[in-house]
């Protein structure tokens, strides 16, 4: 049994995102999808008060949020594993480009953000007419769209490297598409992203069947 264990549905685009970096990284891992059913808040707000995974135990440290896990992994195992090309990046942001790679990543969590939401409303039956705001949520999607089309250049975030933007695009556009909330057709540079990585090992094993 492996002292490592991953608190995620195997659905949840945002655990995705850490299994990719897991894969990269060559880390094993258990997966419990426990937490992530735990309707009682008292129990599951003792691990993550914001009530959501993916959540990581690790060499006897909680972890949540994405963003803070995967700079955990990135930190704690610098060692690349992947052989493939481009490398996995060593850190989210590089140094030199820090606020730009910082703000980069935000739109991407916040465009998932959104995602996720309207699929969770959308499930609950909630329509726009019901809850104008929905539609402010979708103006954020393609306000976001269009901001990361103009930055996504042709090797992808960060040239020469397979980068945390990347994968957090990846795994949003999968979900978006797979939910019918957005396509990254039309936006050929962020089209280009997915279809680069689309065979590699870390993404293409932990695409939703
Ligand atoms: N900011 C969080 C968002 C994670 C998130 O939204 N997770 C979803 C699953 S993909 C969740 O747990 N949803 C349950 C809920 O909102 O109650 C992160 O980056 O880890």
């Amino acid at each position: 049994m492996s002292t490592r264990i991953l608190h995620a549905t195997d659905l949840s685009p945002f655990g995705r995102q850490v299994r990719i970096v897991l894969a990269e990284k060559a880390l094993e891992y258990d997966k419990d999808q426990t937490l992530a059913l735990t309707r009682d808040a008292k129990t599951f707000g003792k691990v993550n008060p914001a009530l959501r995974v993916p959540v990581l135990e690790d060499d006897g440290k909680t972890i949540f949020d994405t963003r803070i896990i995967i700079e955990y992994l990135l930190a704690a195992y610098p060692e690349p594993s992947a052989p493939e090309t481009p490398p996995l990046a060593p850190a989210p942001a590089r140094p030199e480009e820090h606020l730009d790679d910082a703000m980069l990543l935000a739109v991407l969590t916040g465009l998932l953000d959104t995602a996720v939401n309207l699929s969770a409303l959308g499930r609950n039956g909630i329509t726009e007419e019901q809850a104008p705001y929905l539609g402010r949520h979708k103006e954020r999607i393609t306000a976001s769209l269009d901001w990361l089309e103009e930055r996504a250049g042709p090797e992808g975030f960060q040239p020469g490297l397979f980068s945390v933007a990347d994968i957090a695009w990846i795994c949003a556009a999968d979900y978006g598409e797979s939910r019918g909330l957005f396509q990254a057709g039309g936006r050929p540079g962020l089209q280009a992203i997915r279809e680069r990585y689309a065979e590699r090992p870390s993404v293409a094993d932990t695409r939703p069947q």
